[in-house]
């Protein structure tokens, strides 16, 4: 089987990549993504950007694709950066939107957090399904590793006793939000 996937982020699409080699089915990146406009995410949850994302770009895949939001929420942040979490720091990038979470939190002790995504598949501009996947970890007081994307070297993962950043693709595959997620999304397609 082959689906269509809309992200124009590079490290979300190797994960999917990756999965979809373990898991043995097609994952191929929306052609020409950079080529069309992308939408405004105007919502106020992962589910609503997912939606949107995915109703959209379905309109220029030649079969069901998915999309994907999602994000960090640090519970002594108010569940922030959230929805926010690709331009938290305004668009400055990966290292800027570590450094403005490490600045706010401080010494703060409680640190816990989770990454959640939610995956929309949808077909010809309508949406079909949401899955959520979520995995719970710790913000640490510096980044560690250099492995992953966004905010991975600050998220601590207490199961595998290091950040997300030091560990490969498939382990954190195994036990992530996107893969949870996902997995969810194949058992629906069957
Ligand atoms: P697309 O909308 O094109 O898919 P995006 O990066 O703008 O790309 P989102 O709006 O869903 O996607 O924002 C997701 C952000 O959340 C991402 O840029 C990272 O900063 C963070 N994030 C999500 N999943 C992550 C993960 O597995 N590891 C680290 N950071 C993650």
């Amino acid at each position: 089987m082959k689906v269509w996937c809309a992200t124009g982020n590079p490290g979300k699409l190797r994960e999917f990549r990756l999965a979809g080699s373990v898991l043995g089915i097609e994952i191929e990146p929306l052609p020409d993504l950079k080529s069309i406009e992308a939408p405004e995410e105007t919502g106020a949850t992962f589910e609503e950007n997912a939606c949107l994302k995915a109703a959209y770009y379905s309109r220029f895949a030649p079969g069901i694709l998915f999309a994907d939001d999602s994000g960090l929420e640090v519970d002594a942040l108010g569940g922030e950066p959230g929805v926010l979490s690709a331009r938290y720091a305004g668009g400055a990038g990966d290292d800027a939107n570590n450094e403005l979470v490490l600045e706010r939190l401080g010494d703060n002790p409680h640190r816990t957090a989770r990454f959640v995504c939610v995956i929309a598949v949808a077909e010809a501009g309508v949406v079909k399904a949401t899955f959520r996947g979520t995995v719970e970890g710790e913000i640490l007081h510096e980044i560690r590793g250099g492995g992953g994307f966004g905010y991975d070297p600050m998220f601590y993962y207490p199961p595998f006793g290091c950040s997300f950043g030091e560990v490969d693709g498939e382990r954190k595959f195994a036990v992530s939000h996107r893969g949870e997620a996902l997995r969810k999304m194949l058992g629906w397609l069957g």
